[in-house]
Protein backbone atom coordinates (compact mmCIF):
# COMPACT_ATOMS: atom_id res chain seq x y z
CA UNK A 1 0.00 0.00 0.00
CA UNK A 2 1.57 3.45 -0.70
CA UNK A 3 -0.03 3.89 2.87
CA UNK A 4 2.95 1.59 3.66
CA UNK A 5 5.82 4.65 2.85
CA UNK A 6 3.70 7.21 3.29
CA UNK A 7 3.00 9.69 6.04
CA UNK A 8 -0.28 9.78 6.70
CA UNK A 9 -2.43 12.11 9.11
CA UNK A 10 -5.11 10.96 11.81
CA UNK A 11 -8.27 11.06 9.43
CA UNK A 12 -5.98 10.34 5.86
CA UNK A 13 -5.00 7.17 8.07
CA UNK A 14 -8.97 6.23 9.16
CA UNK A 15 -9.59 6.24 5.10
CA UNK A 16 -6.65 4.64 4.24
CA UNK A 17 -8.16 1.99 6.39
CA UNK A 18 -11.14 1.58 5.27
CA UNK A 19 -10.14 1.55 2.03
CA UNK A 20 -7.73 -1.32 2.25
CA UNK A 21 -10.64 -3.18 4.46
CA UNK A 22 -12.34 -2.13 1.09
CA UNK A 23 -9.92 -4.20 -1.49
CA UNK A 24 -7.54 -0.55 -2.39
CA UNK A 25 -4.06 -1.43 -2.43
CA UNK A 26 -2.82 2.21 -2.42
CA UNK A 27 -4.33 5.15 -0.88
CA UNK A 28 -3.08 8.90 -1.37
CA UNK A 29 -4.33 12.24 -1.25
CA UNK A 30 -4.02 15.23 -3.61
CA UNK A 31 -5.03 18.47 -4.10
CA UNK A 32 -7.77 19.66 -6.20
CA UNK A 33 -6.17 22.74 -7.41
CA UNK A 34 -5.61 23.82 -11.13
CA UNK A 35 -2.07 22.21 -11.94
CA UNK A 36 -0.77 24.30 -15.23
CA UNK A 37 1.52 21.91 -16.11
CA UNK A 38 -0.61 18.97 -16.45
CA UNK A 39 -3.19 21.26 -18.18
CA UNK A 40 -0.04 21.98 -20.72
CA UNK A 41 0.75 18.42 -21.11
CA UNK A 42 -2.64 17.33 -21.91
CA UNK A 43 -3.62 20.58 -24.99
CA UNK A 44 -0.05 19.36 -26.29
CA UNK A 45 -0.79 15.99 -26.41
CA UNK A 46 -4.45 17.29 -28.20
CA UNK A 47 -2.63 19.72 -30.46
CA UNK A 48 -0.45 16.58 -31.99
CA UNK A 49 -3.64 14.74 -32.42
CA UNK A 50 -2.12 11.89 -30.32
CA UNK A 51 -5.99 11.37 -29.33
CA UNK A 52 -6.91 9.98 -32.52
CA UNK A 53 -10.56 9.27 -32.73
CA UNK A 54 -11.23 9.48 -29.06
CA UNK A 55 -12.96 13.22 -29.48
CA UNK A 56 -14.19 12.60 -26.02
CA UNK A 57 -10.84 13.91 -24.78
CA UNK A 58 -10.75 16.32 -26.73
CA UNK A 59 -14.41 17.51 -26.29
CA UNK A 60 -14.39 18.09 -22.33
CA UNK A 61 -10.48 19.19 -22.16
CA UNK A 62 -11.07 22.50 -19.49
CA UNK A 63 -13.06 19.82 -17.07
CA UNK A 64 -10.36 17.10 -18.05
CA UNK A 65 -7.31 19.79 -16.98
CA UNK A 66 -8.22 20.13 -13.55
CA UNK A 67 -10.53 18.51 -11.10
CA UNK A 68 -11.84 22.11 -9.94
CA UNK A 69 -12.75 22.43 -13.41
CA UNK A 70 -15.11 19.28 -13.16
CA UNK A 71 -16.26 20.06 -9.77
CA UNK A 72 -15.70 23.48 -8.54
CA UNK A 73 -16.54 22.32 -4.82
CA UNK A 74 -13.40 19.78 -4.62
CA UNK A 75 -11.03 20.87 -2.69
CA UNK A 76 -9.31 17.67 -2.26
CA UNK A 77 -9.03 13.95 -3.93
CA UNK A 78 -8.24 10.78 -2.51
CA UNK A 79 -6.95 8.70 -5.10
CA UNK A 80 -6.78 5.20 -4.70
CA UNK A 81 -5.31 1.63 -6.70
CA UNK A 82 -6.06 -1.50 -7.36
CA UNK A 83 -3.87 -4.13 -7.97
CA UNK A 84 -4.21 -6.47 -10.85
CA UNK A 85 -0.90 -8.15 -11.26
CA UNK A 86 -1.62 -11.15 -13.55
CA UNK A 87 0.18 -14.67 -12.54
CA UNK A 88 2.03 -15.50 -15.25
CA UNK A 89 4.00 -12.78 -17.77
CA UNK A 90 1.81 -11.45 -20.48
CA UNK A 91 4.66 -11.41 -22.83
CA UNK A 92 4.51 -15.24 -23.31
CA UNK A 93 1.49 -15.27 -23.73
CA UNK A 94 2.52 -14.19 -27.53
CA UNK A 95 4.69 -16.77 -28.49
CA UNK A 96 1.03 -19.33 -29.10
CA UNK A 97 0.01 -17.55 -31.69
CA UNK A 98 -3.02 -19.59 -32.52
CA UNK A 99 -4.37 -18.05 -29.38
CA UNK A 100 -5.62 -14.42 -29.05
CA UNK A 101 -3.53 -12.68 -26.26
CA UNK A 102 -6.50 -10.37 -24.30
CA UNK A 103 -4.75 -7.66 -22.25
CA UNK A 104 -4.90 -8.60 -17.68
CA UNK A 105 -7.20 -5.82 -17.13
CA UNK A 106 -9.63 -7.58 -19.08
CA UNK A 107 -9.17 -10.74 -18.64
CA UNK A 108 -12.01 -10.61 -15.69
CA UNK A 109 -15.19 -8.45 -14.37
CA UNK A 110 -15.21 -5.32 -16.18
CA UNK A 111 -13.45 -3.75 -13.57
CA UNK A 112 -15.18 -0.48 -13.59
CA UNK A 113 -17.66 -2.44 -12.07
CA UNK A 114 -15.90 -4.01 -9.39
CA UNK A 115 -14.06 -0.81 -8.47
CA UNK A 116 -17.10 1.43 -8.45
CA UNK A 117 -18.93 -0.61 -6.14
CA UNK A 118 -16.21 -0.65 -3.58
CA UNK A 119 -15.51 3.05 -4.24
CA UNK A 120 -18.97 4.08 -3.49
CA UNK A 121 -18.64 2.45 -0.20
CA UNK A 122 -15.91 4.36 0.74
CA UNK A 123 -17.61 7.93 -0.51
CA UNK A 124 -20.54 7.17 1.20
CA UNK A 125 -18.15 6.48 4.63
CA UNK A 126 -15.81 9.44 4.05
CA UNK A 127 -19.29 11.71 3.33
CA UNK A 128 -21.07 10.33 6.64
CA UNK A 129 -18.42 10.55 8.47
CA UNK A 130 -17.37 14.11 7.62
CA UNK A 131 -20.45 15.22 6.68
CA UNK A 132 -19.00 16.89 3.50
CA UNK A 133 -19.95 16.31 -0.23
CA UNK A 134 -17.97 13.92 -2.76
CA UNK A 135 -18.06 12.71 -6.38
CA UNK A 136 -16.70 9.42 -7.15
CA UNK A 137 -14.43 8.65 -10.63
CA UNK A 138 -13.28 5.73 -12.41
CA UNK A 139 -12.23 5.59 -16.18
CA UNK A 140 -14.26 7.27 -18.34
CA UNK A 141 -15.14 10.66 -16.83
CA UNK A 142 -13.12 13.73 -17.44
CA UNK A 143 -9.99 13.15 -15.01
CA UNK A 144 -6.28 13.01 -15.50
CA UNK A 145 -6.23 10.08 -13.46
CA UNK A 146 -2.05 9.40 -13.55
CA UNK A 147 -1.21 12.64 -13.21
CA UNK A 148 -3.66 13.20 -9.97
CA UNK A 149 -2.30 9.53 -8.49
CA UNK A 150 0.81 10.86 -8.60
CA UNK A 151 0.17 13.61 -6.61
CA UNK A 152 -1.15 11.73 -4.31
CA UNK A 153 2.06 9.75 -3.75
CA UNK A 154 1.13 6.31 -5.53
CA UNK A 155 3.66 6.66 -7.56
CA UNK A 156 4.77 8.22 -10.98
CA UNK A 157 3.93 8.32 -14.56
CA UNK A 158 6.61 6.36 -16.37
CA UNK A 159 7.95 6.69 -19.72
CA UNK A 160 5.20 4.49 -21.29
CA UNK A 161 2.82 7.63 -19.35
CA UNK A 162 1.28 4.80 -17.22
CA UNK A 163 1.25 5.07 -13.60
CA UNK A 164 4.55 3.00 -11.99
CA UNK A 165 4.45 2.39 -8.42
CA UNK A 166 7.30 1.14 -6.24
CA UNK A 167 5.15 -1.56 -4.43
CA UNK A 168 3.33 -2.91 -7.55
CA UNK A 169 5.18 -1.88 -10.50
CA UNK A 170 2.95 -0.84 -13.67
CA UNK A 171 -0.55 -3.51 -12.90
CA UNK A 172 -2.42 -1.27 -10.63
CA UNK A 173 -5.85 0.65 -11.92
CA UNK A 174 -6.84 4.06 -10.89
CA UNK A 175 -10.02 5.58 -9.44
CA UNK A 176 -10.44 8.88 -6.99
CA UNK A 177 -13.13 10.45 -5.10
CA UNK A 178 -13.11 14.44 -5.07
CA UNK A 179 -14.30 15.32 -1.76
CA UNK A 180 -15.07 19.26 -0.52
CA UNK A 181 -13.18 19.25 2.57
CA UNK A 182 -9.27 19.68 2.43
CA UNK A 183 -7.78 16.57 3.67
CA UNK A 184 -4.53 17.38 3.38
CA UNK A 185 -2.36 16.01 0.84
CA UNK A 186 0.62 13.35 0.83
CA UNK A 187 3.84 13.27 -0.62
CA UNK A 188 3.88 13.21 -4.25
CA UNK A 189 6.19 10.28 -5.70
CA UNK A 190 8.94 11.23 -8.10
CA UNK A 191 10.40 10.02 -11.21
CA UNK A 192 12.02 6.24 -10.93
CA UNK A 193 12.65 5.65 -14.68
CA UNK A 194 16.06 6.37 -14.71
CA UNK A 195 17.47 5.68 -17.91
CA UNK A 196 15.40 2.86 -18.48
CA UNK A 197 13.65 2.70 -22.08
CA UNK A 198 12.48 -0.87 -22.08
CA UNK A 199 8.92 0.32 -22.66
CA UNK A 200 9.77 2.58 -25.45
CA UNK A 201 11.85 0.02 -27.20
CA UNK A 202 9.63 -3.00 -26.62
CA UNK A 203 6.24 -1.43 -28.36
CA UNK A 204 5.67 -3.40 -31.31
CA UNK A 205 4.39 -0.12 -33.47
CA UNK A 206 6.52 2.57 -31.91
CA UNK A 207 3.75 4.07 -30.15
CA UNK A 208 5.48 5.66 -27.57
CA UNK A 209 7.19 8.70 -29.47
CA UNK A 210 9.23 10.37 -26.57
CA UNK A 211 9.58 9.17 -23.02
CA UNK A 212 6.43 9.83 -21.26
CA UNK A 213 4.88 11.22 -25.01
CA UNK A 214 2.32 8.45 -26.31
CA UNK A 215 0.96 8.44 -29.78
CA UNK A 216 -2.43 6.89 -29.10
CA UNK A 217 -3.05 6.44 -33.50
CA UNK A 218 -0.41 4.05 -33.18
CA UNK A 219 -0.83 2.19 -30.24
CA UNK A 220 -2.54 -1.47 -30.06
CA UNK A 221 -4.74 -1.07 -27.08
CA UNK A 222 -5.64 1.89 -29.05
CA UNK A 223 -6.66 -0.30 -32.36
CA UNK A 224 -8.17 -2.95 -30.90
CA UNK A 225 -10.00 -1.48 -28.40
CA UNK A 226 -11.11 2.02 -29.01
CA UNK A 227 -10.76 2.62 -32.54
CA UNK A 228 -13.61 1.94 -34.77
CA UNK A 229 -12.52 1.06 -38.30
CA UNK A 230 -10.39 -0.74 -40.54
CA UNK A 231 -6.80 -0.87 -38.84
CA UNK A 232 -4.30 0.62 -40.93
CA UNK A 233 -2.02 -1.83 -42.94
CA UNK A 234 0.81 -0.61 -41.37
CA UNK A 235 -0.07 -1.94 -38.13
CA UNK A 236 -1.65 -5.18 -38.58
CA UNK A 237 1.29 -7.49 -38.85
CA UNK A 238 3.20 -5.80 -35.40
CA UNK A 239 -0.48 -6.51 -33.75
CA UNK A 240 0.60 -10.31 -33.86
CA UNK A 241 -2.15 -12.32 -31.94
CA UNK A 242 -3.09 -9.19 -29.68
CA UNK A 243 -6.70 -9.11 -29.80
CA UNK A 244 -7.84 -7.19 -27.32
CA UNK A 245 -5.19 -4.44 -25.70
CA UNK A 246 -1.44 -4.44 -25.39
CA UNK A 247 0.82 -5.28 -22.31
CA UNK A 248 3.82 -5.16 -23.80
CA UNK A 249 5.02 -2.08 -21.90
CA UNK A 250 3.85 -2.75 -18.99
CA UNK A 251 5.01 -6.05 -18.70
CA UNK A 252 8.59 -5.20 -19.45
CA UNK A 253 8.53 -2.68 -16.69
CA UNK A 254 11.34 -3.62 -14.17
CA UNK A 255 9.64 -1.90 -11.29
CA UNK A 256 7.08 -5.34 -11.50
CA UNK A 257 9.56 -7.64 -9.67
CA UNK A 258 8.10 -5.73 -6.50
CA UNK A 259 4.94 -6.37 -8.12
CA UNK A 260 2.54 -9.38 -6.27
CA UNK A 261 -0.38 -11.38 -7.87
CA UNK A 262 -3.37 -9.65 -7.59
CA UNK A 263 -5.77 -11.24 -5.37
CA UNK A 264 -8.92 -9.64 -6.18
CA UNK A 265 -10.83 -12.73 -7.71
CA UNK A 266 -12.81 -10.47 -10.56
CA UNK A 267 -9.40 -9.77 -12.32
CA UNK A 268 -9.60 -13.79 -13.00
CA UNK A 269 -5.81 -14.39 -12.59
CA UNK A 270 -6.34 -18.35 -13.42
CA UNK A 271 -7.03 -17.05 -16.58
CA UNK A 272 -6.58 -19.63 -19.88
CA UNK A 273 -6.14 -18.29 -23.04
CA UNK A 274 -8.56 -19.31 -26.06
CA UNK A 275 -7.78 -20.59 -29.11
CA UNK A 276 -8.59 -18.46 -31.90
CA UNK A 277 -10.90 -20.69 -34.21
CA UNK A 278 -13.39 -20.94 -31.40
CA UNK A 279 -13.93 -17.15 -31.67
CA UNK A 280 -14.08 -16.76 -35.21
CA UNK A 281 -17.71 -18.39 -35.12
CA UNK A 282 -19.49 -16.17 -32.49
CA UNK A 283 -22.49 -14.24 -33.69
CA UNK A 284 -23.53 -11.40 -31.77
CA UNK A 285 -26.16 -12.90 -29.44
CA UNK A 286 -22.95 -15.52 -28.40
CA UNK A 287 -20.50 -13.07 -28.61
CA UNK A 288 -22.37 -10.79 -26.11
CA UNK A 289 -23.34 -14.01 -23.66
CA UNK A 290 -19.85 -15.03 -23.84
CA UNK A 291 -18.81 -11.87 -22.28
CA UNK A 292 -21.43 -10.50 -20.72
CA UNK A 293 -20.19 -9.09 -17.09
CA UNK A 294 -16.49 -8.40 -19.55
CA UNK A 295 -14.75 -5.17 -20.65
CA UNK A 296 -14.31 -7.37 -23.97
CA UNK A 297 -18.53 -6.74 -24.60
CA UNK A 298 -17.88 -2.78 -24.86
CA UNK A 299 -16.81 -3.10 -28.35
CA UNK A 300 -19.48 -5.07 -30.05
CA UNK A 301 -18.72 -8.50 -32.05
CA UNK A 302 -17.75 -6.84 -35.34
CA UNK A 303 -14.68 -5.32 -34.10
CA UNK A 304 -13.73 -8.32 -31.96
CA UNK A 305 -13.65 -10.59 -34.99
CA UNK A 306 -11.75 -7.70 -37.08
CA UNK A 307 -9.16 -8.39 -34.38
CA UNK A 308 -9.50 -12.13 -34.00
CA UNK A 309 -9.03 -12.04 -37.61
CA UNK A 310 -6.00 -9.82 -37.89
CA UNK A 311 -4.69 -12.80 -35.09
CA UNK A 312 -5.36 -15.29 -37.67
CA UNK A 313 -3.61 -13.97 -40.54
CA UNK A 314 -0.43 -13.57 -38.29
CA UNK A 315 -0.78 -17.00 -37.06
CA UNK A 316 0.60 -18.94 -39.73
CA UNK A 317 -2.03 -21.65 -39.44
CA UNK A 318 -3.68 -22.51 -42.19
CA UNK A 319 -6.61 -24.24 -40.51
CA UNK A 320 -8.00 -21.79 -39.93
CA UNK A 321 -9.38 -21.23 -43.41
CA UNK A 322 -12.43 -22.93 -43.26
CA UNK A 323 -13.75 -20.61 -40.57
CA UNK A 324 -12.25 -17.44 -42.60
CA UNK A 325 -13.82 -18.29 -45.51
CA UNK A 326 -17.46 -17.92 -44.56
CA UNK A 327 -16.78 -14.36 -42.63
CA UNK A 328 -16.10 -13.30 -46.43
CA UNK A 329 -19.82 -12.92 -46.60
CA UNK A 330 -20.53 -11.46 -43.27
CA UNK A 331 -22.55 -9.02 -43.17
CA UNK A 332 -20.32 -6.55 -41.57
CA UNK A 333 -17.65 -4.55 -43.95
CA UNK A 334 -15.01 -4.37 -41.09
CA UNK A 335 -15.35 -8.29 -40.71
CA UNK A 336 -15.74 -8.75 -44.38
CA UNK A 337 -12.46 -6.81 -45.12
CA UNK A 338 -10.66 -8.14 -42.43
CA UNK A 339 -11.63 -12.06 -43.63
CA UNK A 340 -9.90 -10.89 -47.00
CA UNK A 341 -6.80 -9.79 -45.47
CA UNK A 342 -6.54 -12.91 -43.26
CA UNK A 343 -6.99 -14.89 -46.27
CA UNK A 344 -4.76 -14.00 -48.27
CA UNK A 345 -1.89 -14.80 -45.91
CA UNK A 346 -2.58 -18.10 -47.03
CA UNK A 347 -3.72 -17.84 -50.37
CA UNK A 348 -2.13 -16.77 -53.80
CA UNK A 349 -3.47 -14.33 -55.80
CA UNK A 350 -5.28 -16.88 -58.36
CA UNK A 351 -6.87 -18.34 -55.56
CA UNK A 352 -7.98 -14.61 -53.64
CA UNK A 353 -9.41 -14.01 -57.37
CA UNK A 354 -11.47 -17.46 -57.71
CA UNK A 355 -12.87 -17.13 -54.45
CA UNK A 356 -14.00 -13.11 -55.44
CA UNK A 357 -15.78 -14.54 -58.36
CA UNK A 358 -17.65 -16.77 -56.16
CA UNK A 359 -19.20 -14.82 -53.82
CA UNK A 360 -22.79 -14.50 -53.78
CA UNK A 361 -23.21 -10.78 -54.31
CA UNK A 362 -20.41 -8.52 -55.54
CA UNK A 363 -18.37 -7.05 -52.94
CA UNK A 364 -20.03 -3.18 -52.81
CA UNK A 365 -18.00 -1.87 -49.47
CA UNK A 366 -15.55 0.53 -51.19
CA UNK A 367 -12.87 -0.47 -47.85
CA UNK A 368 -13.55 -4.03 -48.75
CA UNK A 369 -13.13 -4.25 -52.42
CA UNK A 370 -9.81 -2.24 -51.67
CA UNK A 371 -8.66 -4.90 -49.76
CA UNK A 372 -9.78 -7.35 -52.53
CA UNK A 373 -7.79 -5.54 -55.26
CA UNK A 374 -4.85 -5.74 -52.84
CA UNK A 375 -5.37 -9.42 -52.38
CA UNK A 376 -5.37 -10.21 -56.10
CA UNK A 377 -2.88 -7.45 -57.34
CA UNK A 378 -5.01 -5.38 -59.36
C1 LIG B 1 -7.41 7.71 -23.13
C2 LIG B 1 -6.88 6.53 -22.38
C3 LIG B 1 -6.18 5.56 -23.09
C4 LIG B 1 -5.75 5.76 -24.53
C5 LIG B 1 -4.58 6.78 -24.56
C6 LIG B 1 -3.51 6.44 -23.49
C7 LIG B 1 -2.74 7.63 -22.99
N1 LIG B 1 -1.51 7.36 -22.55
O1 LIG B 1 -3.22 8.76 -22.97
C8 LIG B 1 -5.40 4.32 -24.97
C9 LIG B 1 -6.62 3.69 -25.62
C10 LIG B 1 -4.21 4.19 -25.92
C11 LIG B 1 -5.15 3.67 -23.62
C12 LIG B 1 -4.40 2.53 -23.48
C13 LIG B 1 -4.15 1.92 -22.27
N2 LIG B 1 -4.72 2.21 -21.10
CO1 LIG B 1 -5.83 3.78 -20.83
N3 LIG B 1 -6.77 5.36 -20.34
C14 LIG B 1 -7.08 6.41 -20.99
C15 LIG B 1 -7.78 7.43 -20.08
C16 LIG B 1 -9.29 7.30 -20.28
C17 LIG B 1 -7.35 8.88 -20.24
C18 LIG B 1 -5.82 9.08 -20.29
C19 LIG B 1 -5.47 10.52 -20.63
O2 LIG B 1 -5.90 11.43 -19.96
N4 LIG B 1 -4.70 10.71 -21.71
C20 LIG B 1 -4.32 12.03 -22.15
C21 LIG B 1 -2.84 12.28 -21.92
C22 LIG B 1 -2.46 13.72 -22.27
O3 LIG B 1 -2.62 12.14 -20.55
P1 LIG B 1 -1.44 11.28 -19.96
O4 LIG B 1 -1.37 9.96 -20.62
O5 LIG B 1 -1.55 11.35 -18.51
O6 LIG B 1 -0.24 12.16 -20.54
C23 LIG B 1 0.73 12.62 -19.75
C24 LIG B 1 2.08 12.37 -20.33
O7 LIG B 1 2.04 12.63 -21.70
C25 LIG B 1 2.83 13.35 -19.50
N5 LIG B 1 3.96 13.97 -20.12
C26 LIG B 1 4.10 14.55 -21.31
N6 LIG B 1 5.33 15.01 -21.45
C27 LIG B 1 5.98 14.72 -20.33
C28 LIG B 1 7.29 14.97 -19.94
C29 LIG B 1 7.70 14.56 -18.67
C30 LIG B 1 9.07 14.82 -18.28
C31 LIG B 1 6.79 13.88 -17.80
C32 LIG B 1 7.19 13.44 -16.45
C33 LIG B 1 5.48 13.63 -18.23
C34 LIG B 1 5.11 14.06 -19.47
O8 LIG B 1 1.96 14.42 -19.14
C35 LIG B 1 0.68 14.13 -19.59
C36 LIG B 1 -0.30 14.63 -18.57
O9 LIG B 1 -0.07 14.01 -17.32
C37 LIG B 1 -7.34 6.88 -18.66
C38 LIG B 1 -8.36 7.09 -17.54
C39 LIG B 1 -8.36 8.52 -17.07
N7 LIG B 1 -9.53 9.10 -16.97
O10 LIG B 1 -7.31 9.07 -16.79
C40 LIG B 1 -7.07 5.39 -18.93
C41 LIG B 1 -5.89 4.77 -18.21
C42 LIG B 1 -4.71 5.68 -18.39
N8 LIG B 1 -5.63 3.56 -18.99
C43 LIG B 1 -5.22 2.56 -18.28
C44 LIG B 1 -4.77 1.33 -18.82
C45 LIG B 1 -4.63 0.17 -17.86
C46 LIG B 1 -4.45 1.23 -20.18
C47 LIG B 1 -3.73 0.07 -20.88
C48 LIG B 1 -2.63 -0.57 -20.06
C49 LIG B 1 -4.78 -0.99 -21.30
C50 LIG B 1 -4.23 -2.15 -22.10
N9 LIG B 1 -3.57 -3.12 -21.48
O11 LIG B 1 -4.40 -2.23 -23.30
C51 LIG B 1 -3.17 0.79 -22.13
C52 LIG B 1 -1.76 1.37 -21.89
C53 LIG B 1 -1.20 2.12 -23.07
C54 LIG B 1 -0.25 3.24 -22.65
N10 LIG B 1 1.06 3.00 -22.70
O12 LIG B 1 -0.72 4.32 -22.24
C55 LIG B 1 -5.16 2.91 -16.81
C56 LIG B 1 -3.70 3.12 -16.41
C57 LIG B 1 -3.41 2.79 -14.97
C58 LIG B 1 -2.02 3.21 -14.62
N11 LIG B 1 -1.34 2.42 -13.79
O13 LIG B 1 -1.54 4.23 -15.05
C59 LIG B 1 -6.05 4.22 -16.75
C60 LIG B 1 -5.61 5.27 -15.73
C61 LIG B 1 -7.48 3.74 -16.45
C62 LIG B 1 -7.70 3.42 -14.99
N12 LIG B 1 -8.75 3.95 -14.43
O14 LIG B 1 -6.96 2.70 -14.36
N13 LIG B 1 -5.73 4.37 -22.61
Amino acid sequence: MAGDRTEFTARQKQIAERARGLGFDAVGFASAAQQPEIAERLQQFLSANYHGEMDWLNERSHQRSAPQNLWSQAISVVTVAMNYGPATNPLDDLQHRNFGAISAYARGRDYHDFIKKQLRILARWISESLQVEVKIFVDTAPVMEKPLAQLGGLGWQGKHSNLVSRDHGSWLLLAEIFVASDLGETEAETDHCGGCNRCITICPTAAIVAPYRLDARRCISYLTIEYKGVIPREFRSAIGNRIYGCDDCLAVCPWNKFARVTGHLEFNSDYRMENLGGFLTLDDANFRQKFSGSPIKRIGRDRFIRNVLIAVGNSGEPSFMPLVLPLLCDDSPLVRGMAVWAARNYLVPVEMSKLRQNLPQPETDDSVIEEWNLAIGD
